[in-house]
This record gives C-alpha cells, structure tokens and sequence, in this order.
C-alpha cells in the first residue's frame, strides 16, 4: 500500500475521496431511479432495480456466511449478474477476484489458492463450456472453498438466483481497503492478484469517465470481458454507471453480434482491441446495419498500428481514443482536443496530473529526452505490490515504489507516450496476454519434451501469436499433442501456442541464456 505522505497528498488534491464503490450505483439510483443502467439481451434494468438487486445479493451473501474481507472469485461473462454481484461484493467489504472466461482449471485454483477465496461464481453453462465440471475440479484442489454458486441451472451446486434476501444494515468498507483483485497480464510465471482499492478505483473510473467525456446521455457497449480492467473501469462499466449512463452488455464482440445492438439501442461508445477494430473496420464497409449512433471508439490493449488509426474516423464515423492501460494501474488516454496526427501516432498520455513517469535505460538510469526506455510509473491508481508476493515485489517495484511496466516506451515534449515494444516475457496476443516462462512451465511437464521456449511471431491481425520451439526427448511430440496435453493441465485457450517447432538444439547468448530474439527471428522468417 502507498506510504502515509503519498496517500495524505493523494487526499489533498481530490484523488482519493473516501467514495467506496458500492456508492457508484447508489447515487445514480437516488438521482434518477427509473433511467436505465443496465441492458442484458432482453432484460432491462433500470438505476433502483439494479440497485434493489445488488442490495438483496449483499444480504444473501451475508446470510451465507460470506464477509468483510473474504475474496470471492467471479468467473462470470459479461451478463447482468455479474454486475449486481459485483456491487454486492463491494458493498460487504468482500472482494471479488476476477477472472476471465478463457481461464480454465490451471488459472482458476491458481487464484482461489493465492486469495484463499470462500466462493467461487460460475455460469451454468458459456460459449459451449459447462463451468460446472470445472469447478468440481477446482473445489477438489482449494480447501478454503465453501460455496460455489451458479448464474442459471446450479446442477450440484447452489443458484445464484438463490443467494437473495431482504436488505439488512450493511457494514461500510474502509475506503483505503482493497475493493478487488484484478488478474495481472504482463508479469513472470503465475498470474498475480492486483490490488484495488476503493479509493484508488473510484478515482481511476472517475477520472475515465471525465477524460473520455462520459455522460448521462453514455450507452457504453462492454464487449470485450468485463472482468478486464479496460471495460470495467476505463471508464467501461463502473465509469458509465458513476456518469448516469446506460451500460449495454454483449458476450460477444463479433461485428454480427455488436453491430444489432449498436443499432437497436444507439451506443454511443465501446471499448475494443486493436484485432477487433480491425474486424470492425472490414465489416463496417458491408454492413447494413446503422452505426451512426458511435461517437468515439476506445481502442487499447495493445498498439494500434497508424494505419488503421487513422481509419477509424472516415470508415466506422466516430472519433478514436487510444488507450495505454495496465491492469497495475496507470492509464494514457489520448483526448478530445489532441490533434489527428497525436490521436493517429501515439498511445496517449497518463490520466492524472500526479501520475509520475520515468523512462530509463538497462541500468535504470533515465534517458534523454525523447529516447525510448523501460517506462516505470507510481501515482494514486498505481499498485505498490502484487498480493502476496514479495519475492516477486522485490523485482517489480524501486525501492523508492515506482512500477517497473516492462514496456519500451518514448515520450514527446507533449508528454504524449508512444509504445515501441517490451522487455518483459510476455506475448501480447489480441490484447490477451501470454507470460512466456508460464507456458513453458507447462510444456516443459510433458514426459517428451526435454527444453521448450516460447516466442511471439508478428501477426497482422491479432499483432501477435505463439511459436513454441521444443528440444525433444526422444520421439518430438506433436502440435496437436502439445495442445492436448497443455489443455489437459487447464490451462486457458489463448495461451495455447499457435505454433510448434521441433528443434536439436537452442541458439544462446553471450551470457549463455537461451536466445529468444534469435528463436523470435527463426520464428518470424
Ligand atoms: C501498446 N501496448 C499496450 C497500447 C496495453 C486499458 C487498456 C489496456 C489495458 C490492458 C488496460 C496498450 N499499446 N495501447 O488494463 O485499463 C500492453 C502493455 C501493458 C499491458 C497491460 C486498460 N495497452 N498495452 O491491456 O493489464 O504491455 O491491461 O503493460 O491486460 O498491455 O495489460 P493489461
């Protein structure tokens, strides 16, 4: 957590309000109850029903025994529970950990063992997967586990839709206590938990929602998974619901699916990775449907390359907003009065005039103005530390607190930053991220693969995908063994390599370590 001078001075200035996030959808309800927070498919909620639902979830919950301070693991698409839960949660004290719906058994009993979560939530059944086999497995591997609870048909388990009961006096959180966890994509090994406060969010959804120009006149398309940092909170849901907005929810962001809703209810603004604007682009010149409602597109995740930039305007006819965000905390966003040309070429700047921001060379000593460096970044939505991970801090943060991004970035006078690459192990796939040293845990488990080393290949649409070159004992196993086998461990989709290469011997380095740029280059020709 932040030292006592940086949060009296994060308080000072207005950062840090003491709002908790349950009083997000609180407000709204009070102001205007009958506007409509919330759209799922056919069901519609307005600000008091909304609010009504997350009150008698909060109650339930305590009537299960679930608390101030416990961590649930949400593992919800993006539907209308998960937003009422996730209010719920807040307005106990208890905090949900966020999962992805790509994740699977590896990634989920990871996170129910590190937060020693009571609950686990799931959907009966998403995108052709039943979620409830899975969490039979996760339940037999996490002791702390006392509940799993099910959006839809619970099968063994108990109904989400069951966990309701009158509102009772609820405690009030601590604003400077953690309000949930988020899932880390750019770091080493096991993904670590990022701790958020209720302080440090708020300011982080607020700031968004004014940066971006959010509104009571705001219907935000969330398509990308709301258990992101980006769509929940960038201002995404959370922002929109603090502006007085009305959140429409889509599990899938498809051209064929978000564009009907894009007409049916005149979104206004929505969030996408690079890969899925450029799906927009293609499908926006054959559509039928009408999409004029759009006026700006958020586009981040990963870089957006210029050209299709600066399409953005002409093809989808809305302005384009390039985000820069990690999940850790510091966000740029290009804004309203950049110029075409800032707005085309870089990734924005940081949101909060007390965002401090260094860029150094391999010995960490800052570099000349306008030369490109590991960016490092602390500030009042920044973490001071993964949950329960020293060793980890230890390599992650100076000592003087600032965050070590992994990435390579140049600053203009402007202070606009523009993203050149990475230092950190980390493939960067469609805005999904792939710790290298990860997978290659898993591959290195299978009884015919004697070393293995994973790389990222430039792909035009999805920026990046995976390229595993294995050193083989005895017999080289194949792509589709590999894929198999690594699925069999859990471990999520995306982060199966869309490649293999049977090598005899890897190239190194000087200092002896395998050479992934050498292997990246291989890999690339
Ligand atoms: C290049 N790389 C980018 C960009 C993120 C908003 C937007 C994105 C995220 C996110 C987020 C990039 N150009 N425009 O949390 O609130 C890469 C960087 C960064 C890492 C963080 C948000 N935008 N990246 O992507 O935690 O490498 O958050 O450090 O998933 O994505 O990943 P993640």
């Amino acid at each position: 957590m932040w030292p006592e001078a940086f949060a009296a001075r994060y308080r000072e200035r207005g950062y840090w309000t003491g709002t908790v996030l349950g009083d997000v959808l609180r407000r709204g309800a009070g102001r205007h109850p009958r506007r409509t927070a919330l759209v799922d498919g056919d069901r519609r909620y307005d600000y008091a029903a909304l609010d009504a639902w997350a009150d008698r979830t909060a109650a339930g919950l305590l009537g299960i025994g679930i608390a101030a301070g416990d961590n649930v693991v949400v593992h919800l698409p993006n539907t209308a529970e998960f937003v009422s839960l996730s209010f719920a949660l807040f307005r106990i004290g208890a905090r949900p950990v966020y999962a992805l719906p790509a994740h699977r058994r590896s990634e989920i009993a990871h996170m129910c063992a590190v937060s020693e979560a009571v609950a686990y939530v799931i959907p009966d059944r998403h995108a052709g997967y039943d979620f409830r086999g899975l969490a039979a497995e996760v339940r037999a591997e996490a002791p702390a586990l006392r509940h799993v609870l099910v959006a839809g048909d619970p099968g063994p388990f108990t109904a989400l839709s069951d966990v309701g009961a009158d509102p009772v006096p609820l405690p009030d959180p601590d604003p400077s206590s953690v309000a949930l966890f988020l899932l880390s994509g750019g770091t080493t090994g096991l993904p670590k938990l990022i701790p958020r406060t209720h302080d440090d969010y708020a300011y982080n959804l607020r700031a968004s929602a004014e940066v971006t120009g959010l509104g009571e006149d705001t219907v935000y398309l969330a398509a990308l998974p709301v258990a992101h940092n980006f769509p929940l909170a960038c201002p995404g849901v959370l922002g929109t619901l603090h502006a007085g907005g009305t959140v429409v929810l889509t599990a899938s962001p498809s051209p064929a699916d978000a564009f009907p809703l894009i007409e049916r209810e005149r979104v206004t603004v929505t969030a996408l990775v690079p890969a899925l604007a450029l799906l927009w682009l293609e499908a926006a010149k054959a559509t039928r449907r009408d999409v004029s409602s759009l006026r700006l597109l958020q586009v981040g995740g990963a870089k957006l390359k210029e050209g299709p930039a600066r399409r953005v305007a002409p093809e989808l006819g809305c302005a384009l907003q390039q985000v820069f965000g990690m999940a850790e905390g510091l966000l740029c966003y290009t804004r309203g009065d950049d110029s075409d040309e800032v707005v085309a070429t870089t990734q924005g700047r940081p949101l909060c005039p007390d965002d401090e921001v260094r860029i150094v060379d391999a010995d960490g000593v800052d570099v000349e103005p306008g030369a490109t460096g590991q960016l490092l970044t602390r500030g009042p939505y920044t973490l001071r530390g993964y949950h329960r991970a020293p060793e980890h801090n230890a390599r992650a943060f100076t000592d003087d607190g600032f965050y070590l991004t992994g990435d390579l970035v140049r600053a203009l006078p402007s202070g606009h930053l523009v993203v050149e690459g990475r230092v950190k192990e980390v493939i960067n796939r469609a805005g999904e991220k792939v710790s290298t040293e990860e997978v290659e845990g898993h591959l290195l488990a299978h009884p015919a693969v004697h070393d293995a080393a994973l790389v990222g290949v430039p792909d035009d649409l999805l920026g990046e995908r995976s390229c595993a070159f294995v050193l083989p004992r005895g017999a080289a196993p194949s792509h589709a063994e590999l894929t198999a086998f690594l699925r069999d461990r859990g471990l999520a989709d995306y982060k199966l390599p869309d490649r293999v290469e049977v090598l005899t011997a890897f190239p190194y380095t000087a200092v002896g370590k395998v050479s992934k740029k050498a292997l990246a280059r291989r890999a690339a020709d």
